[in-house]
């Protein structure tokens, strides 16, 4: 019966999706006329723009501008985007919406660079060119040559297209008013393709979408993805075994995949593509939004608000962070789910109504004092499953506690006192997957919230959890793992997991994956790894000394989320995490990328619980 309304739900929301859609369709015909524009940069290279123009010329309107690499289509007269801005709301408010091709990318002209590296300084002038001067010369363009405009931009962005708005914040253009970057990328080597020093194997595939220069302007891709032949991430990747074994599906020429192999320390080549040292100076109101559950990129949004804030006291600057993976907050099925999570309905619509559209139109239509009765931090709550407002992020009313993992598998508040510990061997020929679903995605997603007890059951992951709890705590902000732990070898990953445990009793609701049930589901609330030679630095790795107790500091990115009365707190700790990262040889190697395959050996880790320097989990307890 649940599997027939479920399939009858599904039924129904794409028939309604369609109809938005053929809607949405229809309606930017009738009431948008596009232009397309090669529009020269500073240095010459031309980018193609395309723009909606309302043909309601009773008052002048403010333009909202995204600038991506996915392209800015669909291209040639009379073919028009099927919905437009953020939000079918914002559709219909009246804005001059503004696609372009970046530098390199589809029907633009010019040499594509992955997280271009920011200027640091602006010449008069000067030729020199990153993505906040193609973005400033292409304002400054627009604002002369479209007509019924009322001098004001706003940008926006998701995922890719997030860092570009927050790349244009770097000697913004005094017209920019309003720049919302959603999932936006901070940082390679933190987001999508690496994490703490760890690649992301789960991103392999898309490096062909981003390897290879085009010829030139061009309405069709001109990469095509590798066929796999299996549906079997997990097979697949342990079949091409060591990462040298992936040249014979990408050739010399994708250049990105040979800046990933030769690139694998936090060098100069990674610092520099990093936007977050240059977020000073921030003039326009930043609004970033992020999801709970966003696979791709999590640094970003967080560490992008958070570096503004530190640095630009006086700047509009907030927070939204909802019950979503990457990007959910831009569609509307109905029912906000993640994995077999549930968290309400039109969750999506309520934020693009009540915050996002607000933003833009206080900044670009209403009176810009910044007065727009919106919080400092908009927090979902991924336990209670309710919106939070808070006036700081990290909020202030928090307790620093500490979760010990203890020896006997408990997890508690007390510090341990004996000198335990647990002990595994991490075998690289048998990793741990990541999820227990046979997929093969183009990024990874659905993970973030899986149901944990698949790991949980195997030798090789340590399972720590507390009593059931007897009353609410709520869990608000930043976590940092202190791991004091030692391998019989001389590299090791770690990987720390923080898991609410559900009680027994717990109902199943419409939405749960076949096959699985919420009764004592462990819903993996945050999760996050460090290759362990980078503990000291991640850009000078050292080996292990083996068997020698050593720290391991991991922060985990932030959490909101209450562990409810009856259910337990648990943490996971394991060495493997496959496909999602590559393995780890265990033998310390100059770069595991250039690694043999007879240099993956088994290791036997081992997890110290002792009085003197345990390993500790920091949290912040809401008070
Ligand atoms: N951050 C996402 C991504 C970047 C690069 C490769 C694959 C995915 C995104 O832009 O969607």
């Amino acid at each position: 019966m649940k599997k027939i309304k479920l399939t009858l739900f599904l039924i129904a929301a794409f028939v309604l999706s369609f109809q938005v859609y053929a809607q949405d369709a229809a309606y930017v015909e009738a009431n948008y006329d596009k232009a397309e524009y090669q529009i020269p940069m500073r240095d010459g290279i031309k980018l193609h723009t395309v723009v909606y123009t309302p043909k309601d010329k009773s008052q002048k309107h403010p333009f909202m501008m995204q600038r991506t690499p996915y392209s800015s289509g669909p291209y040639g007269e009379g073919k028009m985007k099927a919905g437009l801005g953020p939000s079918p709301k914002m559709m219909k408010e009246g804005y001059i919406f503004v696609y372009q091709d970046v530098r390199g990318r589809w029907m633009s002209e010019g040499q594509y660079d992955n997280m271009r590296p920011t200027l640091t300084e602006r010449k008069k002038g000067s030729k020199a060119i990153d993505e906040s001067t193609d973005t400033f010369d292409t304002i400054e363009w627009l604002l002369k040559n479209v007509g019924n405009h009322n001098g004001k931009f706003g940008q926006w962005g998701i995922s890719y297209p997030g860092f570009y708005a927050a790349a244009a914040l770097p000697f913004a253009h005094p017209a920019l008013k309003a720049v919302s970057p959603q999932a936006p990328i901070g940082d390679f080597y933190f987001d999508d393709f690496h994490h703490n020093g760890a690649y992301f194997l789960s991103y392999w595939a898309a490096t062909v979408v981003f390897g290879y220069q085009h010829d030139g302007p061009t309405d069709k891709p001109w990469y095509s993805m590798v066929n796999t032949g299996t549906k079997d991430a997990y097979q697949f990747y342990m079949d091409m075994g060591s990462l040298k074994n992936a040249d014979k599906y990408y050739g010399e020429d994708n250049f990105f995949w040979t800046q990933l192999k030769e690139n694998p320390d936090y060098n100069e080549f990674w610092q520099k593509r990093s936007i977050i040292p240059h977020l000073n100076e921030v003039k326009p109101a930043v609004m970033t939004v992020g999801g709970w559950f966003d696979a791709e990129d999590l640094y970003g949004p967080l560490t992008i608000y958070k570096t503004i804030e530190k640095n630009n006291p006086n700047t509009y600057n907030t927070l939204v962070m909802g019950p979503w993976s990457h990007g959910d907050w831009s569609r509307e099925s109905g029912i906000q789910t993640v994995s077999n999570i549930y968290f309400g309905d039109s969750i999506s619509t309520w934020y693009q109504n009540n915050v996002e559209a607000e933003f833009f139109q206080h900044f670009l239509k209403g009176p810009a004092d910044g007065k727009t009765g919106l919080p400092e931090a908009y927090i979902f709550d991924t336990g209670k499953n309710e919106w939070q407002k808070f006036d700081t992020w990290p909020p202030k009313d928090i307790e620093n506690k500490i979760l010990y993992p203890q020896g006997n598998g408990t997890l508690s508040m007390e510090a341990p006192k004996g000198n335990e510990v647990s002990t595994f061997v991490s075998d690289p020929s048998k990793p741990v997957p990541h999820s227990p679903d046979i997929k093969f995605n183009f990024t990874p997603r659905k993970y973030m919230a899986d149901d944990q007890r698949f790991a949980a059951r195997r030798p090789d992951v340590l399972v720590f959890e507390t009593d059931v709890l007897e009353e609410d705590i709520t869990l608000a902000g930043e976590i940092m793992a202190k791991l004091m732990v030692s391998t019989s070898e001389t590299d090791a990953d770690w990987i720390v997991k923080l898991v609410d445990v559900f009680p027994g009793e717990t109902p199943d609701h419409d939405y749960v994956q076949q096959g699985t049930h919420l009764s004592h589901y462990h819903l993996m609330v945050r999760s996050e790894v460090i290759r362990g030679r980078y503990r000291e630095s991640f850009s000078e790795p050292k080996p292990f000394i083996p068997n020698q107790k050593t720290e391991v500091p991991l922060q985990l990115q932030d959490v909101m989320h209450t562990f409810k009365k009856g259910h337990k707190i648990q943490i996971q700790i394991q060495s493997t995490w496959f496909p999602l990262i590559d393995r780890n040889p265990q033998k310390y190697v100059e770069n595991i990328f250039k690694a043999d395959d007879e240099d993956f050996i088994k290791a036997t880790h081992r997890v110290f619980h002792d009085a003197e320097s345990p390993t500790a989990i920091h949290v912040q307890v809401l008070k």
